[in-house]
């Protein structure tokens, strides 16, 4: 049997379990950890510049391709609090993330050593499994039963702690016969299915609303085939968001609070039947549950069993995989359409698509300073499909998902439950590390980026491009706008005049001398004709440099957004588009 260090067996299991790639920070007690990474060679290594960095890079990589598995990597003591957020976000999301933290030895732990904390009880909560490993014979079992619980029922993150000591125990392990173990995920049976699409039948406006439980199953395409074949409308949640593309003529727009739609929210309030299927009903999704609820019956199919009647009690629950609930719901539909038992739902559909048609927001502003609806306008222009959006909170974030364009599943990669500032440019150097090839956009307001980026470095470090979208009001805007309650304005604001940029007008810090200083590039807009080419010599940089690019656009500093306590009050602050000249690019152009 070959023995090794405990180490370097971890790592044989991490290439065995098909990782290939450790987003971290080196400190002492990771050292052994990271010799054996260096011995093994097949482990590419990303230097974050903060551990919550890593947690987050590890998030992005994970959400940017199925089957992947984000690993952030770190010492004992602070850098595991550190990852404590991007173990919140991965969790609160269904996104599975290996944090692997370095522990002081196991005769030490209760001593108050330097930099031992309990990380492991810190994490708990917020883990499938959080656990220091305290013998060393257990090291194999501990990350296998570690890829196991991130692969089965609702994906989430894992917390290893090793201790030095046993870091550098020998003991015996074959990597050669090393098995991951079968992953285990429930899987609606023909009888529910059948009860499900009875409730369905008998409705007269059936929604489906698709969660990001559909993007973890991998299974968009099986949403679509199901929608098509019973002719029922899509709501996408905000995580199921591009399971449809937006396109779509069954595609009818976001319901919720913020991240909405007019006409997603009117398609909602107007539908008798919802079909949810891999979503958790979130309270910026439903608003309140009466309004959400009155006069509807509920169907929910999620893979974690606790998840049904968590939030209200639908009148029909089924614990399933998002992908083999919708093959089994497909299986039977094709049989009653084959029988001529399914009711055509096509004018339903049209009242839905006219809806779509008619109530667009404007986005055509000639302002200066620039309204953000028209940098998302001239976004819509610059990028195609193929574009994959990572974006985190914020007014941005809110006018981003009212009025960019997102055609796939993973082409918008969100922080949709946590929304931690300064999480979108390390998850957007994640999803550069996973799909190199990709077109990258990130989309921040200047509070969030300010919050982490210091990150850029990576990515100007490893050649990780991606164009970065900073709208800048010199505001914490959406708490600006949430203190309208309050009346006030009060610690939001972040003008200053800067002493050595004074042609920043009181926006305070210069976000290009600092990329610049990063070793990325950057350019400033102020007017809105201005946009579009700079995005489009932003590409240009991206493909010459390989290094982050950042289009910095200086907005009006105070544009209320669209947003309400119900879904039937969203309040709208600007005019609505009255013709296609005011939304050219909405996605269902007005007559
Ligand atoms: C760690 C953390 N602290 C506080 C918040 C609350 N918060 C949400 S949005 C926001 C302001 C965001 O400002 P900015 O990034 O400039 O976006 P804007 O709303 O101005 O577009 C704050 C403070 C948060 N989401 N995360
Ligand atoms: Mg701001």
């Amino acid at each position: 049997m070959p023995r090794m260090r405990c180490v370097d067996a971890a790592v044989a299991i991490l290439e065995r379990e098909g990782v290939d790639t450790a987003f971290g920070v080196p400190g002492a007690a990771i050292n052994p950890f990271y010799s054996a990474m260096r011995a093994h060679g097949g482990i590419r290594h990303i230097l974050a510049r903060h551990v919550e960095g890593a947690s987050h890079m590890a998030e992005g990589y994970t959400r940017a391709a199925a089957g992947n598995i984000g690993v952030c990597v770190g010492t004992s003591g602070p850098a595991g609090t550190d990852m404590i957020t991007g173990l919140y976000s991965a969790g609160a999301d269904s996104i599975p993330i290996l944090a692997i933290t370095g522990q002081a030895p196991v005769a030490r732990l209760h001593k108050e050593d330097f930099q031992a904390v309990d990380i492991a009880s810190i994490a708990a909560p917020l883990c499938k499994l959080a656990t220091t490993v305290l013998e060393p014979a257990q090291v194999p079992g501990a990350f296998q039963l570690a890829f196991h619980l991130m692969r089965s029922g609702r994906p989430g993150p894992v917390l290893l702690d090793l201790p030095f000591d046993v870091q550098l125990a020998e003991i015996d392990f074959d990597p050669d016969t090393y098995e991951p173990m079968p992953v285990d995920k429930p899987r609606a049976t023909r009888a529910q299915a059948a009860k499900a699409l009875d409730l369905l039948e008998r409705s007269e406006r059936p929604l489906i609303v698709a969660g990001g439980g559909i993007v973890n199953a991998d299974a968009a395409g099986l949403l679509v085939e199901l929608a098509e074949l019973l002719g029922v409308p899509v709501v996408p949640t905000l995580m199921g968001w591009g399971t449809i593309p937006d396109d779509h003529p069954l595609m009818v727009g976001m319901a919720g609070l913020q991240t909405s739609h007019r006409y997603g929210n009117a398609t909602m309030l107007a539908a008798d039947f919802v079909l949810g299927i891999g979503n958790r009903w979130a309270n910026r999704h439903t608003g309140g549950l009466d309004v959400y609820r009155s006069g509807r019956t509920f169907v929910h199919v999620d893979i974690e069993p606790t998840q049904i009647g968590r939030v209200f009690p639908p009148d029909y629950g089924i614990v399933s995989d998002a992908g083999a609930a919708l093959a089994v719901l497909i299986e039977v539909a094709r049989e009653r359409q084959g029988a001529g038992r399914l009711s055509d739902r096509s004018a339903w559909a049209q009242q839905c698509r006219d809806r779509k048609r008619t109530m667009q927001r404007r986005t055509h502003f000639d302002d200066v300073p620039i309204k953000p609806q028209r940098v998302y306008e001239e976004m819509n222009k610059a990028f195609g499909p193929e574009t994959r959006y990572v974006s985190t909170i914020g007014l941005s974030q809110i006018a981003a998902a009212q009025f960019l364009h997102v055609y796939g599943p993973r082409h918008w990669i969100n922080a949709g439950q946590a929304g931690p500032l300064g999480w979108t440019v390390p998850a957007a150097l994640g999803v550069c590390v996973a799909d190199p090839e990709a077109t990258v956009v990130a989309l921040t307001g200047d509070y969030d980026f300010q919050f982490m980026m210091e990150e850029l470095a990576v990515g100007a470090q490893f050649n990780l491009p991606f164009l970065h979208v900073l709208v800048n009001n010199s505001y914490l805007g959406l708490i600006r706008q949430s203190q309208r309650g309050f009346d006030m304005d009060y610690c939001v604001q972040l003008s200053f005049d800067n002493v050595n940029s004074p042609e920043l007008n009181g926006y305070g810090v210069d976000h290009v001398k600092v990329i610049e200083g990063l070793g990325c590039k950057a350019l400033r807009v102020f007017e809105p004709d201005a946009i579009l080419p700079a995005l489009q010599q932003a590409r240009k940089l991206l493909a010459e440099h390989r290094v982050p690019v950042v289009v910095e656009v200086i907005l009006e500093r105070v544009t209320d957004i669209a947003m309400g306590t119900e879904i039937d009050n969203v309040v709208e602050f600007e005019e609505l588009a009255r013709s296609a000249a005011d939304a050219p690019t909405a996605i269902a152009l007005l007559d």
